[in-house]
């Protein structure tokens, strides 16, 4: 007698040949269209559902794990970040989560120098005049940014991406510094010719530009405070593809409006999709819809992620991208 497979529940549309080789692999339910799902459906999910396949648009808090079926066992994220997923409160019902990093890495990477590049030679600014017509020809004093060759970038969160951006830094004239809660080896710190500042406050008060690169925990919550972003030199700019949560939006935009910081380049915001009003009115700032790792490839790998921590999980191994707390 045939057994029955596992119900898997996917919250977001996903690339075709993902959602090809999932329905040939599971019971999978797919999105017929690329809305994020309501509340009630997110709860009809978790209760139906042996495997939900959610990603960072969908909250995944105490409450809705409340509303879990005996059957869901797995949580396989379709991201890296995990923040969207109450970690403790899956363990406390056994429910495994897992998520797909390390398939993101380069193209996160880019994207940040891409900000770096675009808020110090103002590309935006100089494509939004010329399309405007506002354009009157070259002139010596016209459109200036800032040369990135030879300042200093300060990354917080040396993981993959840091790392990823470190090594196209260095190729750019930057010099690498870095805060993470772990010095990283020594051989690491060689290749890249990495400074370790263990002080956060040192390294900012000293930097040319910012760089956020750590994932959002409890612990990193409005890292970047009000308090700690007073201490940049008012030529810094901060760039951030990690997570708004890292940086206290508000104080940030208050800075950018004052002039007593350089610039920004955001690609994630506290509130997202929602986007502080005044970050729209500002010219020193290039603001991007959540689109770091946005790129075919890095789908369809993360998807080949998914496909193969739900497999080995329904074949009763450990999936490979398993999620603890005590990793974060
Ligand atoms: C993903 C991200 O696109 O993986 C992450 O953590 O921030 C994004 O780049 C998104 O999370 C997919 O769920």
């Amino acid at each position: 007698m045939a057994t029955k497979r596992p119900l898997i529940i996917v919250t977001r549309k996903l690339p075709d040949a993902i959602e090809t080789r999932m329905m040939e692999l599971f019971d999978a339910r797919l999105r017929s269209d690329d809305a994020p799902m309501t509340p009630a459906q997110l709860t009809e999910a978790v209760r139906q559902a042996d495997v939900l396949v959610p990603t960072v648009t969908d909250r995944i808090d105490a409450a809705l794990l409340a509303e879990a079926g005996p059957n869901l066992k797995l949580i396989a994220s379709f991201g890296t970040g995990v923040d969207h997923i109450d970690l403790a409160g899956a363990r406390a019902r056994g429910i495994t989560v897992t998520n797909t990093p390390g398939v993101l890495t380069e193209d996160t990477a880019d994207m940040t120098m891409a900000l770096i590049l675009g808020v110090s030679r103002r590309l935006v600014e100089g494509e939004r005049l010329l399309r405007e017509g506002k354009w009157e020809g070259w002139a010596p004093t016209f459109m200036l940014g800032h040369r990135i060759w030879g300042k200093r970038l300060g990354i917080v969160g040396m993981g993959r991406i840091g790392q990823a951006l470190a090594r196209r830094a260095r190729g750019f004239g930057l010099s690498i510094h870095y805060h993470n809660r772990r010095r990283v080896p020594e051989a690491t710190e060689r290749e890249l010719e990495a400074t370790y500042w263990e002080s956060l406050d040192q390294m900012l008060a000293r930097m040319d530009i910012i760089s956020v690169n750590c994932p959002h925990t409890p612990a990193t919550y409005h890292l970047l405070s009000a308090r700690r972003l007073k201490l940049l030199r008012p030529e810094c700019i901060v760039v951030n593809t990690a997570r708004g949560e890292v940086i206290d939006e508000a104080a940030l935009t208050r800075m950018l409006v004052n002039r007593e910081i350089a610039g920004a380049g955001l690609d994630v915001f506290e509130h997202e999709p929602a986007v502080n009003p005044k970050l729209l009115r500002l010219d020193n700032v290039l603001l991007l819809p959540h689109m770091g790792s946005a790129t075919l490839e890095g789908r369809i790998d993360m998807g080949q992620k998914v496909l193969i921590n739900i497999k080995t999980f329904i074949d009763g191994h450990r999936p490979p991208d398993r999620v603890l707390e005590a990793m974060l």
